[in-house]
């Protein structure tokens, strides 16, 4: 890959001379969705696939962006003087976004830098491709402007910012955190409330990690995000009118049954209750993932499913059809939808021997239903974005 990308690196900006390589992975949620914006737990772990970069800083104030995925929109050049998001720079306001945010935190760039990415992250699936990017982003110009006192963790939170503030997605922590802070063979248990975060081993001996991508994308994706996010923080001042809470995170399946009269909005009910359950269940699956449970982690996994279909209602048609289709599928551990919802990704724990079936039959019966192919994707936990040399 290294290779592909230099030389297209030498094709448009002479050569490669002096140019590093850089790789941010892609994340999956394992449980924990929709709570980190709430102060709750979540459960995220880096993949192996990202996005590859190659970068090197200029002598002038301009910046030059290239993707291999999306060579239609040829080279992208933004100034460090115009720090501004625009229509056509497309998917390149993402990395520009972090740049932008390095300025408002007093990180200014004297000068610009030419940056080619490819990634394997297939791109609107909910793996997180943007914050991949972004994390990325962070990662070069730590490197390449020498800047040495910005954690992973600061990384991740400026991604964020960019994304919320530059962007326009009101996300959460979570995929930035996961893809900054990733670790080969183990997901990541991070409380969102306090930031404190503990890996956990992931040995599935006998079972994998499968990701199936329904290969939809539903529109109004941020917006419905940006929805479900003022639902809560409704949910929450109906709340804090009797309690002494900062989050839904910080209440008890028992506090919340015990307060949730004080929500009269039945739609703003249904968003804390997944909340408040959801972040009960990751600690729970945790907990069972460390007694060695792995079914019950699949019940949760389960759980968590028709919560975020029937509760929280990011799930869609196509999510629901794979969903159901691994449910009955004999050696599936656990099964549900992954990410931010309204299409991409499902996420299933399925045994060794039943990885083959389970993509042959989910495979044949989702185009008979759906109309088109569903992918699949045997995944392996990875490390959080570096250079590479
Ligand atoms: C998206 C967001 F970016 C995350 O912050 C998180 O809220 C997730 O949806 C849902 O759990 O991926």
């Amino acid at each position: 890959m290294k290779q592909k990308l230099f030389d297209k690196f030498a094709e448009l900006f002479g050569t490669p001379d002096g140019a590093h390589f850089y790789f941010s992975p892609g994340r999956v949620n394992l449980i924990g969705e929709h709570t980190d914006y709430n102060g709750g737990h979540v459960f995220p772990c880096a993949l192996t696939m990202g996005t590859y970069g190659a970068a090197r800083k200029r002598d002038d104030r301009m910046i030059h962006f290239y993707s291999m995925n999306l060579d239609r929109f040829g080279v992208v050049e933004a100034s460090l003087d115009d720090l501004t998001n625009k229509n056509e720079y497309n998917w390149a306001n993402y990395p520009l976004g972090v740049v932008w945010a390095f300025a408002e935190k007093g990180y200014n760039l004297d000068t610009g830098f030419d940056m080619v990415i490819w990634g394997n992250i297939p791109n609107g699936s909910g793996l997180s491709s943007s914050a991949s990017l972004e994390v990325l982003t962070g990662v070069i110009l730590t490197d390449l402007y020498g800047i040495t006192d910005l954690s992973m963790t600061d990384l991740a939170l400026i991604g964020q910012y960019s994304e919320n503030n530059f962007n326009g997605c009101n996300c959460g922590i979570m995929d930035q955190f996961a893809v900054a802070m990733g670790k080969k063979d183990n997901a990541i248990f991070l409380d969102t409330n306090t930031m404190k975060y503990e890996y956990a081993p992931i040995h599935l001996e006998d079972a994998k990690i499968v990701i199936t991508n329904s290969k939809v994308k539903h529109s109004l994706v941020d917006s419905a995000y940006n929805d479900r996010r003022q639902e809560c923080t409704d949910a929450l001042a109906a709340l804090k009118t009797k309690l002494d809470i900062n989050a839904l995170g910080d209440l008890t399946p028992d506090e919340f049954e015990a307060n949730k009269d004080l929500i009269t909005d039945p739609v703003q009910l249904k968003r804390a209750k997944h909340a408040v359950y959801e972040n009960q269940r990751t600690i729970d699956a945790v907990a069972a993932l460390r007694d060695g449970d792995i079914n019950k982690f699949g019940q949760l996994m389960n759980q968590s499913h028709i919560s975020l279909r029937d509760d929280y209602e990011v799930s869609c048609e196509e999510i629901d059809i794979l969903v159901d289709l691994a449910w009955k599928i004999p050696g599936v551990i656990g099964s549900r939808i992954t990410g931010g919802g309204f299409g991409g990704c499902t996420v299933s724990i399925v045994k060794n021997d039943a990885v083959d079936t389970f993509i042959n039959d989910i495979g044949k019966t989702y185009k008979e239903k759906v109309g088109h192919e569903a992918e699949f994707y045997t995944v392996d936990i990875g490390d959080g974005a570096s250079r590479i040399d």
